[in-house]
Formats: structure tokens, C-alpha cells, sequence
């Protein structure tokens, strides 16, 4: 795995770009933009593009470059025209039978401009529509060339990616934190053709047959009369699918868990889910699965925050992935694999490879590292981007296969097949984002939206018109092979192997994997959701599935839901933990995690000014909060009292206790000035409140420890005063680095 040089030098870097990307909030700073921008009344030069952001690879489908400046921008040129190129007088007025009369039919430039916008929408994605996406590099380790001849993965190599990270369920502007499965799909743009790992953020489905997806993901939408609840699992339809079609059970256990509310896209594992099977130079194969691991831990908001966030910033991930690029915190994961033998069973230590509704815990088959992704640029267009994003498991370079997961099969078909409508029709493979980065020169001809201007007579095989070209590849020339596997004699049936009865071991084994503090959180979560279910019968169906889980769990949700507990239907699993799967006990770096530092004109400014430095100078980000906007001495105030709000930080600091402003609503303590007590703003106290039970590292220092000290925490796990902001900084700085004061969190069950 990475060197600790490494680490340290992008720490650095990370710092001074951080410092970069929050000045331009300052009105005047270098790099900053004017502090009036008027419309301008005689032709000049567009604004720059924002850092970092090049356009898209300008290739063609047939390798050619487009001649497209490399870093074209929409709003270029000095003047506006049409979509035929005639230059336009005026975009405000229609054009009118007199100031008073009616719009007349024959203005073409109102037709064309209002019938483009009417066309703006294409159809969301049917599942995942809701996504942010950004481009990187990934680099190979070379570990993997002896199972895989594919070059992507040869020593040194470097291939452009494009990430795109979603919910499920919701609609495109759905909240970004709900409770549920994310998807990790990579496309990387190797020279061999592009190779999509189309994965999520939990290693397991809730299905074992793709047939099954339409029934899994109609029981997740939106109940069909009245639309709602959007983007969340917690309701009758979706408890009555898992409860009655048992092998959604063990994916169910990880959507109840931590991982179904992720802190950031930058803070989750990814898997492939499937079994794959890798090809090497001698045409020798093993199977493997495929394991995205970040370098900043696997961590999670806590359920209230979440809850919090839909309302208060519905963009919650969305916004941390692009401000955590552009401040130069580049998010990075290793690719790593875990190595099976190819053998005719496609069984390891007894675990079916081909059911993805099973893990292999990494400590029987430890993930090797093959390979580090950094995402470095954020997109340029998101529309053309992210959303014109098409991927497709069966986007494979030579040197890596599929196997029989009658999953995995059915995707094969999908993926293409939504795209059709989603895209418009075949050619999406030309739209900028879906162009590989090698050479194309396929036979697919015609139909909607087709941009190349193919040359030629012969679009087919064999030909004497154009030569005999296209020629197929051999193995010298690096001819995507599809592996010789030996398909059993067999009959045709509608079944699945025996191996694929077992729906409850392995939720057992991630139950029994949990620290007490993670199984609380998942008791909360399945009390959470059965509670929001209308239909007994359900609750108590589900609550049988959690009684041949685990007896304590099942008595723990009936408890909340006021239900008897069932006996297990079932004998009980022995399954060994696997601690891998846990969240908490670890220590992570934390670039790019913000410290929310509230501040007022009596606050130490020259500690919050050492305060800002330590902070950069750890790859994160300060955020002042203040009664008012503007600037406080030298330093610019990001957050008022107004736009603040607890779930935006992942630390709070005190530097001072300001007193209520006068936009505050009133408090019940407000008055609590006798004495020495100060009668602070009732939104810090919120803050803090909030901050200390959603379990985060709280510091104070000067006036803000007064604060502290009335607020009835002092003294608890994770609140920390002290005499210097830089002191508190620095043990505030070793609480992050566990993520949360997991202490602070109660756990009832052991
Ligand atoms: Fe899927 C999108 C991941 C099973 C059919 N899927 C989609 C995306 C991800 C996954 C990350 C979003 C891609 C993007 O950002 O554009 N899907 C998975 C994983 C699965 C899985 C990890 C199981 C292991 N999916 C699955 C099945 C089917 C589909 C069984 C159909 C039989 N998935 C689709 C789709 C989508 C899609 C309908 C919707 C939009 C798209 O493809 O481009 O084809």
C-alpha cells in the first residue's frame, strides 16, 4: 500500500490549496473576482474557468481529435447567435407586431430558443438518478499482472477515470443522505477499451437472479398512488418485499447499519459485488472480487444528522466531494482484489462465489492492493458529464471476464438497454464522457444522434470494397478473448443451486462483526423504519427474519415496536466475526474535514488566527461562524448564526460566547444572565448541543471555554478546553482522526 511519503507530501499540498480555494471569499484577495461583476456592454474575454476544470476529452469515435480547444468554454466568442451561427441583435424581446401587439410566428430565434429549452430534460435513471460524478487518474501497482494481462493494471500505468457516486431510490433532486445503498461506478478509459467496475458501496444485493430487479426496486420507489415516501426504504411496500423474499435480508442488514448514511462519497468502500474472473498472458484464470478502499476510513453520519442534512442541505455529499477537490484535498481509494482459484465448484471455504448475496470476509481472503484512483477535477458540465454518464458491466478490457452470477448476467443485458431511452438511442457511446481514450473503429452505423461521418462503402464483413478492413485481432494483436469455461451439461430450469437457500448466516456474520455502539445504531435503524410501517403483518414478518438473525436484535426492535419477539424459524449460524467489517477502533487521516469555529468581535483573534493556520495546515478546512456576515479583523466570516447550522462540521470550536443577536428567535434560557452565566446566542447553544450528542470532537478556549463550561458538558468524552487555541486544536485534531467520541453514544447491547 502507499508510502508514508506520499501521504505526508499530498497532506501538504492539500494545505496550501485549501488556504487557496477560501480566499476568493475575500472581496479583493488575489485570485478573487471583483467585488461588483456588471454586465459587461462591449465585447471582452469570458471569465477564466474555475481551476482545475479542462473540458472533456475531444476524441472521436474513431480516435480522431475533434479540434475543439482543449479548454473550451459554453460562453465563448464575443457574440451571441443562433444555433445556425448568425449573429443575434437582441435575446430579451420577442418579436412583436408593435410594443403592444402579438408575438409574430416568424421569430426564429424565440422557436429556437424556447423549443431547445423545452427539450432541456432527458429521463432520470430508473435507479440511481440522483448522482455526482468527478475525473481522476488511477495508477497500478503491477501487483496484479501475474492473475491479468490487462495492461490498465501493468506496473506504473496511468489511465484516466470517471467516477460517478449515487443514492438508489430517490429522483434526481432527491436528498443526498438518506438512508440507503450508494453507488461507486468507475469508468476507466484504459488504451485496451474502456472498463466500467460498475459497484456500490456495500458488497452484497438484495437479489440473486436479475430477473428479481424490477420487483426489488418497484417495492423500494415511491408506493405507485400517492408517490410518496421518496428516496427511502422505510415504508410498507419495501419491508414486504425483504420480509417475504428472504436472501434481501443480508443487504437489508447493511442498509440498517452505519454504511447505509455515509459522512462523504470520499469515506466509502466500493465493491464490485460479483465474482469476476481474470485472464493472464498464459491464458491462466482466477476469480475475483473487486474492493474500492478509501484512504480516509469507511465513516458515517450519524441517523439525526442525516435526517437533518435532507432538510437543511439536501446537496450534502454532493457539495463535500466538489469543495474537498477544489480545495486540493483530492480524494484517493485503492483498488484492491481478492484471489480465488478457478475451480469447477466456484466455491470458497464452503461460500458459493457465485451468490451476490455473500461475502468472502477478508480474513480468509485478504484484498490485495492492485492499484491507487485520486480524484483530482470536478466536472466541467455536470449535465453533459455526470448525467450523460453511461455505464455498463459488460465494458470489459482483455484480461478480465464475467462468471455465471445469474446477477451479474442479467446486468449485461440492462445496462445497454437503458441507455437506448435514457440516451436517446445506440449512439451514446459518441457523447463526449462515453468516448473511450483508444481508438474505435467499430461497424455501428447510422441511427438517432450519430456524430461520426464515416468514410467508406463497406460497413460489413467480409469486404473486398474497402480493402478487407476492418480486420478481427488474433492474441498477437490483443483480441479481447472470451475464456474457453466449460458449461456443465445440464437441463434448462428456472432454479437456483441449493447453495443459494442460505438467506441468514451471513446477516449473522455482520451483526456479530459490530461493535455494541454499531449494533445500536442498527437496532435503532430497523426500529426506525418497521415504525414507519402501517401494516402489522409486515412488522411481524420482518421481525421473524430478524429472529433467525439474531435473537437479541429481534428482541431489541420488537421492544421499540411494541411487539412480541418471534422464536427463530431456524437453527442459528456459528459464523466467525469478521472484525473488517467494522467501522469504529481506528484511527484515519482527516483532509478536507471542516472545523466550524464560532467567533465574535470580542473573541482572541489572534488565536483564531493561529487556530485558521493549524487547521489548513492540517488539510482541513476552517469555517468562522458569526453573528454577521463580512469580515472579522483580517479574516473572512464564512457562516452567520443564520446559515449556520451543527451538521456541517465535524468539530466545533468555541473562541468565544456571543451574546443573542437580535435576529435570534427567543430562547427559554435567554434570560439566564444572573450571576456569572452568560446569556449566549441560542443558536450556538444549539450548536453545541447538537455537535455533542451527535458524538463530535467540541473545543474551547478563552471566552468561548465560560461558554462551554455552563453548557453542562464540560468535562465529558470529547469536549476539550484549554488555555490556547492551538493547544485545544491539537487534541481536538486526535478525536477526528477516531471520526466521532464513540463513547458518547449509548450502547445498550454488547
Ligand atoms: Fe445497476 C445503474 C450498480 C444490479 C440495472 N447500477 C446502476 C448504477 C450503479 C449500479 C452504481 C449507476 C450507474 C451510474 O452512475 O450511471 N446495479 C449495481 C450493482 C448491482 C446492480 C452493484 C448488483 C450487484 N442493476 C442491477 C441489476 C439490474 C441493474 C440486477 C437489472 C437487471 N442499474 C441498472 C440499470 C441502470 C443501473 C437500469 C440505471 C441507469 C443505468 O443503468 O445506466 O441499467
Amino acid at each position: 500500500s502507499k508510502p508514508a511519503k506520499a501521504v505526508k507530501d499530498v497532506v501538504e499540498n492539500a494545505t496550501e490549496k485549501v488556504a487557496d480555494f477560501l480566499t476568493p471569499d475575500v472581496p479583493g484577495s488575489p485570485g478573487s473576482a471583483p467585488a461588483t461583476v456588471e454586465e459587461p456592454v462591449t465585447p471582452r474575454d469570458p471569465l477564466p474557468p474555475k481551476k482545475e476544470q479542462g473540458a472533456p476529452a475531444t476524441v472521436t469515435p474513431t480516435g480522431a481529435e475533434t479540434g475543439a480547444p482543449a479548454a473550451s468554454k459554453g460562453q465563448q466568442g464575443a457574440y451571441l447567435t443562433t444555433a445556425q451561427g448568425a449573429r443575434l441583435r437582441d435575446t430579451d424581446h420577442s418579436l412583436k407586431a408593435g410594443e403592444r401587439g402579438p408575438t409574430l410566428l416568424q421569430d426564429h430565434h424565440l422557436r429556437e430558443k424556447i423549443t431547445h429549452f423545452d427539450h432541456e430534460r432527458i429521463p432520470e435513471r430508473v435507479v440511481h438518478a440522483r448522482g455526482a460524478g468527478a475525473h481522476g487518474v488511477f495508477e497500478a501497482y503491477g501487483t496484479a499482472s501475474a492473475v491479468t494481462r490487462a495492461g490498465f493494471l501493468k506496473k506504473g500505468r496511468k489511465t484516466d477515470v470517471f467516477v460517478r457516486f449515487s443514492t438508489v431510490l430517490g429522483s434526481r433532486g432527491s436528498a443526498d443522505t438518506v438512508r440507503d445503498t450508494r453507488g461507486f461506478a468507475t469508468k476507466f478509459y484504459t488504451d485496451e477499451g474502456t472498463f466500467d467496475l460498475v459497484a456500490n458501496n456495500m458488497p452484497v444485493f438484495f437479489i440473486q437472479d436479475g430477473i428479481k430487479f424490477p420487483d426489488v426496486i418497484h417495492a423500494g420507489k415511491p408506493h405507485p398512488d400517492r408517490e410518496i415516501p421518496q428516496a427511502q426504504s422505510a415504508h410498507d411496500t419495501f419491508w414486504d418485499f425483504v420480509s417475504l423474499h428472504t436472501e434481501a435480508q443480508h443487504h437489508t442488514m447493511w442498509n440498517m447499519s452505519d454504511r447505509g448514511i455515509p459522512r462523504s462519497f470520499r469515506m466509502m468502500e466500493g465493491f464490485g459485488v460479483h465474482t469476476f474472473r481474470l485472464v493472464n498472458e498464459a491464458g491462466e484464470t482466477v476469480l475475483v472480487k473487486f474492493h474500492w478502499k478509501p484512504k480516509l476510513g469507511v465513516h458515517s453520519l450519524a441517523w439525526e444528522e442525516a435526517q437533518m442534512l435532507g432538510g437543511m442541505d439536501p446537496d450534502f455529499h454532493r457539495r463535500d466531494l466538489y469543495d474537498a477537490i477544489e480545495a486540493g484535498a483530492h480524494p484517493e481509494w485503492e483498488l484492491g482484489i481478492q484471489v480465488f482459484p478457478d475451480t469447477p465448484d466456484q466455491t470458497f471455504e464452503g461460500i458459493d462465489l457465485l451468490d451476490p448475496t455473500k461475502i468472502v470476509p477478508e480474513e480468509l481472503a485478504p484484498v490485495q492492493p492492485v492499484g491507487r484512483m485520486t480524484l483530482n477535477r470536478t466536472p466541467t458540465n455536470f449535465f453533459a458529464e455526470v448525467e450523460q454518464v453511461a455505464f455498463h458491466v459488460g465494458h470489459l478490457p482483455p484480461g478480465i471476464d464475467v462468471t455465471n452470477d445469474p446477477l451479474l448476467q442479467t446486468r449485461l443485458f440492462s445496462y445497454i438497454d437503458t441507455q437506448i431511452t435514457r440516451l436517446g438511442g445506440p449512439n451514446f457511446a459518441q457523447i463526449p464522457i462515453n468516448r473511450p481514450h483508444c481508438p474505435v473503429n467499430d461497424m455501428l452505423r447510422d441511427g438517432f444522434h450519430q456524430h461520426a461521418v464515416h468514410a467508406g462503402v463497406a460497413p460489413y464483413r467480409p469486404n473486398s470494397l474497402d480493402g478487407g478492413n476492418p480486420f478481427v485481432a488474433g492474441d498477437a494483436e490483443n483480441a479481447f478473448v472470451d475464456t474457453p469455461v466449460e458449461v456443465a451439461r445440464s437441463r434448462k430450469v428456472r432454479a437456483n443451486p441449493v447453495s443459494f437457500d442460505d438467506h441468514f448466516s451471513q446477516a449473522r456474520l455482520f451483526w456479530r462483526s459490530m461493535s455494541p455502539v454499531e449494533k445500536e445504531h442498527i437496532i435503532r435503524a430497523y426500529t426506525f423504519e418497521l415504525g414507519k410501517c402501517y401494516e402489522q403483518a409486515i412488522k411481524e414478518r420482518q421481525l421473524q427474519c430478524l429472529a433467525n438473525i439474531d435473537p437479541v436484535l429481534c428482541r431489541e426492535v420488537a421492544t421499540g415496536l411494541g411487539l412480541p419477539a418471534p422464536e427463530p424459524a431456524l437453527p442459528l449460524a456459528d459464523p466467525a466475526p469478521s472484525p473488517a467489517l467494522s467501522q469504529v477502533g481506528k484511527e484515519w487521516p482527516a483532509d478536507g474535514r471542516i472545523v466550524g469555529i464560532v467567533v465574535d468581535d470580542g473573541a482572541d483573534l489572534d488565536g483564531v488566527r493561529d487556530l485558521r493556520r493549524a487547521v489548513f495546515a492540517a488539510g482541513m478546512v476552517p469555517l468562522l461562524i458569526a453573528p454577521y456576515g463580512g469580515m472579522l479583523a483580517d479574516m473572512p466570516v464564512q457562516r452567520t448564526f443564520a446559515t449556520a447550522r451543527s451538521i456541517e462540521f465535524d468539530a466545533l470550536l468555541l473562541a468565544a460566547a456571543p451574546a443573542p443577536a437580535p435576529d435570534a428567535l427567543p430562547a427559554r434560557d435567554a434570560k439566564a444572565g444572573a450571576g456569572d452565566a452568560v446569556a449566549a446566542d441560542p443558536r450556538v447553544t444549539l450548536m453545541i448541543e447538537e455537535c455533542w450528542r451527535h458524538a463530535k470532537a467540541i473545543g474551547a478556549w478563552g471566552a468561548g471555554a465560560k461558554l462551554l463550561a455552563q453548557s453542562g458538558i464540560a468535562g465529558t468524552p470529547g469536549v476539550v478546553s484549554g488555555d490556547s487555541a492551538t493547544e485545544v486544536f491539537t487534541a481536538v485534531r486526535r478525536l477526528m482522526a477516531a471520526h466521532r467520541v464513540w463513547e458518547r453514544f449509548p450502547a445498550s447491547v454488547a
